[in-house]
């Protein structure tokens, strides 16, 4: 299934008329048989209205396997929906949502799009893609979440297609103050109607239906160094060698494909590697955590032990004549776990005792949209309604028995992860685990970091990081982030400086690139640009106070890391429109320079008063300044009132409890948190954890422990933005 565009085959004069004729999707009638039913119920003090809808010959609705929570469920004839919401279905294989999309109202959320933050007045297309060419016109991306998010000010709507069939969502492209959307599938599904509310509100409701991301280990947090590929111990051990020796903090080596043997998983290259746990140990020695790549494309080879077991044990997805699906990537012809089977995923959870024999602390999960060699576009061209079985290259085994691949998809890159975190934390029962994923589905966030695949080392993606990342948050998920430097392409140095400007707020903060372009390590360019790089990424390392609380915060509301200006400004209408700027959680601005040769650029400040991060000089906000920012600047602002938790700088978070933490105090009143945990266990789920209320007024700095059954021996100061020595405080 390969389409490649054949420019000798397109009909010119065909493609002029319909061009000429072109005119939005009629609606048909509605030919809609099978049951359906409208719920409603309350999740904290969000209404919630759910459809459930079952299609005739289909069994069951399948069960979720992204929402968790099941509120009390109360029948309801005629709910009162948003927008004029209707649906129907219009021919077999589609059904087809209508609402009215009124044009001040702003469009958020859908998980990973390449767009920016108001994804209104395009179409989307959510089905789980690997397409390495991020421009304008790709469409489909790795993580279809089928979540949008309507409204403005202190009004917001959700809207969750709870399927894991492909949906299209056209959000007024017409101009005519409709949106629509077309989910192509023949099972059963639920529809959730969240709202209305404050922006926050909502996606806290959201994520008590699809659950929330758990504390990471506090080295996920740290700096992490990948690269396609790092070809052989002697290289990895080097590239070890120099982060310390040139004292540039690092946590984490990130082994790319390369170190398996002939891309086995589960196995490594006797050559290269050729002993992974002897490797993992000695880094170890020297404080660094080694994470490997795990693709779920297994090699079919009559010899090699993985294939052997999931073609007996039947854990590989079929084709229609019931035998093993193979399909080419990495290690060429591979079988495909299925893992929409429980005892698939527990299968391939166990395996992962390989990889924690070894030492290795996380596993990245790559290529499991999934991924097929040559395959950009997954969906027939011009398809009204899920394709036929014949195109959907294989079968799962599901509970309303066995369904063509398209149906399921969207969740295979989920399912993979989760089982990957299930077997790391059965193997490893005391410790969080790291587990780092391209594809995704709602609710992710559970088992799994992201970060947002191959972009290009440009300026253009150092900027769409931005709202990419924002609207990844608002759709649940707070543990993400890009390639700093970008994948593709060579990294000149000023890049790669502008990129960790703003990478070192990205809540997951790792340096990779493709095996073509130039080395792009901190230290891979001239001394002077070193020296930024490496003040750059100690800042990230004294942040992590603020970072550890940012994501104790996500634990009990949801909220992201990264926010939109209008999620704390709601009501400030330019601020709303703003996506080269960011919220670091409510404290802290970021307004980066994304663009090469700027030395300047316009920073909007909210109503409020605002200090340079590094300089400590005062903006009144209400308004736009003109701010000089010098390479290597960290293009952020603390708003008055705020006491930032700051450490001193570290090597290596080993080191982070041995370090002082010092209170930043943002003006003469002033009120913060501070948050700490052993950074690795389960204890603080069950209370092993401190909470401190910060205060600052009248020249007094106080700490209020608000739960604390945590012992650290941490020693704390705080000092105040105007000036002065830090002043060493008990807590
Ligand atoms: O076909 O493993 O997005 O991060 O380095 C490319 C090699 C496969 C794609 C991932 C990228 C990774 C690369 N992978």
């Amino acid at each position: 299934m390969d389409q490649t565009l054949d420019e000798s085959k397109v009909d010119l004069k065909e493609a002029k008329v319909k061009r000429r004729m072109w005119k939005p999707h009629e609606r048909l009638a509605n030919a809609f048989k099978g049951t359906s039913q409208w719920d409603q119920a309350k999740l904290g003090n969000i209404d919630v209205l759910r459809l459930s809808v079952l299609p005739v010959g289909a069994p069951v609705i399948p069960d979720s396997f992204s929402v968790i929570s099941n509120p009390e469920w109360k029948e309801v004839s005629k709910p009162s929906l948003p927008f004029g919401f209707a649906w129907q279905q219009s021919v077999p294989g589609r059904f087809d949502f209508y609402f009215e999309l009124q044009k001040e109202l702003r469009c958020l959320a859908l998980g990973e799009r390449f767009s920016g933050l108001n994804v209104r007045g395009e179409k989307h297309t959510l089905i789980s893609t690997d397409n390495p060419h991020h421009d304008e016109s790709m469409d489909s991306m790795y993580k279809p979440i089928p979540f949008l998010v309507v409204g403005r000010q202190d009004k917001f709507f959700g809207i969750f297609i709870d399927s894991s069939a492909p949906a299209r969502f056209d959000l007024d492209t017409e101009l005519t103050e409709e949106g629509r959307i077309e989910l192509f599938t023949r099972r059963g599904f639920r529809v959730f109607i969240l709202g209305g509310g404050t922006l926050p509100q909502l996606v806290e409701a959201f994520t008590t239906l699809v659950g929330r991301a758990k504390l990471p280990p506090l080295w996920s947090l740290g700096h992490q160094q990948c690269r396609w590929s790092y070809p052989d111990e002697e290289t990895v051990r080097e590239l070890a060698h120099e982060f310390r020796q040139r004292k540039i903090p690092c946590d984490t080596l990130v082994l790319d494909i390369d170190y398996m043997d002939e891309y086995r998983v589960f196995t490594t290259s006797k050559k290269n590697f050729p002993d992974l746990g002897r490797m993992v140990s000695e880094l170890k020695k020297d404080n660094f955590k080694v994470v490997t790549i795990v693709d779920p494309g297994v090699k079919e080879d009559d010899q090699y032990k993985t294939f052997i077991e999931g073609r007996d044990k039947n854990h590989f997805c079929k084709n229609k004549e019931g035998e093993v699906f193979i399909g080419k990537v990495w290690p060429g012809d591979s079988a495909f776990p299925d893992f929409l089977k429980s005892q698939t995923r527990k299968w391939w959870a166990d395996a992962h005792k390989f990889y924690t024999d070894n030492g290795i602390a996380g596993i990245w999960n790559d290529m499991n949209e999934p991924a097929f060699f040559g395959i950009t576009k997954v969906l027939p061209p011009d398809f009204s309604e899920m394709p036929a079985e014949e195109e959907q290259f294989c079968l799962h085994e599901a509970q309303d028995g066995e369904v063509p691949h398209l149906e399921v998809r969207n969740l295979y890159g989920f399912l993979m992860s989760r089982s990957t975190h299930e077997g790391l934390t059965s193997i490893r029962p005391n410790e969080r685990p790291f587990v780092l994923t391209r594809s995704a589905a709602a609710g992710i966030q559970r088992y799994a970091a992201v970060w947002l695949g191959d972009n290009k080392s440009w300026y253009e993606h150092l900027g769409k990081s931005i709202p990419m990342l924002l609207n990844v948050g608002l759709s649940g998920i707070p543990f993400a982030g890009v390639d700093i430097g970008g994948f593709w392409d060579d990294a000149l140095p000023e890049l790669v400086i502008r990129w960790y400007e703003v990478g070192i707020f990205y809540p997951f903060f790792r340096n990779h690139c493709s095996l073509s372009g130039r080395g792009q390590e901190a230290y891979a360019y001239a001394p002077s640009v070193e020296g930024i790089a490496r003040k750059l990424i100690e800042t990230r390392y004294r942040l992590l106070p603020y970072i550890r609380g940012l994501f104790w915060e996500h634990t009990k509301t949801g909220a992201p890391l990264m926010r939109p200006l209008m999620w704390h400004y709601p009501t400030d209408e330019f601020a709303c429109d703003i996506d080269d700027q960011f919220m670091f959680g409510s404290d802290i601005l970021v307004a980066p320079i994304v663009e090469r040769a700027h030395e300047f650029r316009t920073v909007y400040f909210p109503k409020g008063t605002w200090y340079h991060f590094e300089t400590n000089e005062k903006y009144e906000g209400g308004r736009p300044y003109v701010i000089k920012m010098p390479l290597g600047t960290i293009p952020a602002f603390v708003r008055e009132g705020a006491i930032i938790p700051l450490a001193d700088v570290m090597q290596h978070t080993g080191e982070y409890s041995d370090k002082t933490i010092t209170f930043k105090v943002y003006g003469d009143k002033a009120a913060g948190v501070y948050f700490e945990e052993d950074g690795i266990s389960w204890e603080y789920e069950k209370g092993g954890y401190n909470e401190y209320a910060l205060t600052y007024a009248g020249g007094k700095f106080a700490a209020k422990k608000v739960h604390g059954d945590f012992t650290s021996n941490q020693k704390f100061a705080y000092v105040t933005a105007g000036g002065g020595k830090p002043t060493p405080v008990e807590l």
